[in-house]
């Protein structure tokens, strides 16, 4: 081909990528967490806005911040976690949320936004969408079948290594976040989760590495499907994706007629990370109008209870208490009541020196260094 016509060709490809099927049509390009809505709000938003939705997942924080911290992404939504958001913001990718185009924002729930706000200062960037905690899924019978009646609700199980030794044929999973591990592993430890310090890092990393042995693979989403078919009998794992897994293995226990696998999620004893996750607009959206429509909705009791009802997370959103299913309500391990509550911990961002320790640890936890 002559370089003229491999550069018209070239440019008419690049046009066809980035242009809406038709000129007047408006878009929303939203990058979520997989497994964390009920897909049928995308349409009703379509629906009442005339806004077509392009919907992307991720499962890591580091895949999304990644692409945050390289620019055009493309995405006018993103749902990073608390912690996450914290440093982001302070490296300029966010745009600050014009809160006259949220009045549904009167219906979130004062004390999330007030968590929110140790990360993000006067909630200017971001509103909370879904809140839980990263604990422990398990398919109880096969555990109680290889540990027999010891308590199931400690993290002895996972990090204490003649334990979890036990449970190796059966499949564990680990969730590829060491932000989120490593303080679990640091609470563990009798040491602050939410500690700055290398040395500590370095200490919950010895923790690690003895267990490497025994895991089968670094997961954060099909662990859902590995726990609800069987294939894994224990994973880290976080609160409404268990549960999610529970439901599949009951839906398949109903039409194969066989007896469901007994699914559960456990925050054990020792505490939990409780964390946030929320929408925020990166600075270089290409339809930030529609990004506030998307988020707008979002926050509309009916539909922030549609998707706590679906992917059974716990709602950023007060106004949708009313309509959130009493099961899910009045689930500790989901909304956690006073007792619950009293063991969770949350964590900071780490400086940038911290957080290359923290990289290094987990990349040789992984590579069983
Ligand atoms: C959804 C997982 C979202 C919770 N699958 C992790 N922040």
């Amino acid at each position: 081909m002559s370089r003229l016509l491999t550069t018209i060709a070239a440019g008419l490809l690049a046009a066809l990528a980035i242009a809406p099927a038709s000129a007047q049509e408006k878009v929303v390009n939203v990058y979520n967490w997989s497994d964390y809505i009920d897909e049928s709000v995308l349409e009703e938003f379509t629906k009442e806005t005339g806004i077509k939705v392009r919907y992307d997942v991720f499962d890591s924080n580091e895949v999304l911040e990644t692409k945050l911290l390289g620019g055009k992404t493309g995405y006018d939504v993103v749902v990073p976690t608390g912690s996450f958001l914290q440093r982001q913001i302070q490296a300029g990718v966010f745009l600050k949320l014009d809160k006259a185009k949220l009045p549904n924002i009167q219906y979130q729930w004062p004390l999330i936004s007030d968590r929110l706000a140790v990360y993000d200062p006067g909630n200017e960037y971001a509103v909370n969408y879904m809140w839980g905690t990263t604990g422990i899924g398990m398919n109880v019978d096969k555990v109680k079948e290889r540990l027999g009646d010891i308590p199931l609700n400690s993290w002895d199980i996972i990090f204490k290594p003649e334990i979890l030794k036990k449970l190796k044929d059966c499949g564990i999973y680990m969730l590829d976040g060491p932000e989120e591990i490593i303080p679990t592993a640091l609470r563990y430890l009798g040491k602050d989760p939410n500690s700055k310090d290398p040395k500590d890092i370095e200490e919950a990393g010895k923790l690690l590495a003895k267990i490497r042995p025994f895991i089968k693979k670094f997961d954060s989403s099909g662990y859902i499907n590995a726990l609800a078919g069987g294939d894994i009998c224990i994973a880290t794992g976080w609160s409404g994706d268990v549960f999610q897994a529970k439901a599949r293995a009951e839906e398949a226990a109903e039409k194969t007629g066989k007896p469901a696998i007994n699914i559960e999620y456990v925050i054990p004893k020792e505490g939990a990370l409780m964390w946030f996750d929320n929408f925020a607009i990166p600075k270089d959206a290409p339809h930030p109008d529609e990004a506030l429509a998307f988020i707008n909705f979002m926050m509309k009791p009916e539909i922030a209870a549609k998707n706590s009802n679906y992917i059974s997370y716990a709602s950023g959103s007060e106004g949708a208490q009313q309509f959130i299913d009493k099961a899910i309500l009045d689930n500790p391990a989901i909304y956690p009541d006073k007792e619950t509550q009293g063991k969770l911990f949350t964590v900071t961002t780490y400086p940038q020196k911290v957080q290359r320790v923290v990289t290094r640890t987990w990349s040789d936890f992984k590579r069983g260094k």
